[in-house]
């Protein structure tokens, strides 16, 4: 079934708590937790609680929680102060963009400039 969760998948192990992470938000659909390799002074990871492998099939199965997703991280963004000078909304998608989680996720960058196009 499309949204449930995978035995061997880290993330869903996070939002059940099985696996520890530094959350930062949480809502009904959605954990937002620090990345343990950041990029950023700022890098949160906002999920869904639900199982998709990644934002496109997301997009099609669950739409909601794309935009659940993506308000999340603008408050995100405003709890880490990182809002006014802007930040960045990262979807890796697919192993060639760099995707190495197969739960799909938004990463939160902020508290440094950026550069475009991105490496
Ligand atoms: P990616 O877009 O799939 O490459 O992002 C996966 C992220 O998950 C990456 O930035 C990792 O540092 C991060 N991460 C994590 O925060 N905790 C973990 O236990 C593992 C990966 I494994």
């Amino acid at each position: 079934m499309p949204g449930e969760p995978q035995a061997d998948c880290l993330f869903c192990k996070i939002v059940t708590g099985d696996v520890p992470a530094t959350i930062v938000r949480e809502t009904d659909t959605t954990v937002a937790f620090r990345d343990i390799n950041p990029q950023a002074p700022t890098h949160v990871l906002v999920i869904p609680k639900a199982h998709y492998p990644d934002a496109a099939t997301l997009a099609v199965q669950a739409p909601q929680l794309c935009a659940d997703i993506l308000r999340e991280a603008g408050e995100v963004a405003a709890q880490e102060k990182v809002d006014g000078t802007g930040y960045r909304v990262v979807f890796n998608t697919g192993s060639g963009a760099g995707q190495t989680v197969w739960h799909a996720h938004a990463h939160v960058l902020g508290g440094r400039g950026f550069n475009w196009p991105p490496g």
